[in-house]
């Protein structure tokens, strides 16, 4: 009787350790037309978040490249959008605003995808949006992180 009350105690334990580390995944498409097809999403502080970018256009990569690049709190998709267009070089992502990032994809053709994972950070509202010159007028979103 006490063996099998430990083990229910145990596994409770497992569940409740497996739920809290549980991550979440979102999926979201860039396409031809210079849109996500997801502009906003919900996650919860500490938890791990899986995003999945696919390129689901056709033009060449270098007319309608496509990357996501997650901001940290308050700096904005148009400040970084301005700023991203010069960086040719490393892909419309400034070497100079890298502690503005939380997470980035890199930048995708058509018919490519990416996957980033990062640690979801403190409740808040963070932007989110395409770099490649111009793009950032419309591929841009916010991501809500929650408290637990
Ligand atoms: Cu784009």
């Amino acid at each position: 009787m006490k063996f099998s009350r430990f083990s229910l105690f145990i596994a409770v334990l497992f569940l409740g350790v497996s739920s809290a580390a549980a991550g979440t995944a979102i999926e979201i498409e860039a396409n031809d037309t210079m849109t996500f097809n997801k502009t906003s999403f919900e996650v919860v502080t500490g938890q791990s978040v899986t995003i999945i970018l696919k390129n689901v256009g056709s033009l060449p990569k270098a007319a309608m490249g496509h990357n996501l690049v997650v901001l940290v709190e308050g700096f904005t998709a148009a400040e970084f959008g301005m700023k991203a267009m010069s960086a040719v070089a490393t892909e419309y992502i400034p070497a100079e605003l890298a502690d503005k990032i939380v997470a980035h994809t890199k930048l995708l053709g058509p018919g490519e995808q990416d996957e980033i994972v990062f640690t979801a950070p403190a409740p808040g509202t963070y932007e989110f949006l395409c770099s490649f010159p111009g793009h950032f007028a419309l591929m841009k979103g916010v991501m809500t992180v929650k408290a637990e």
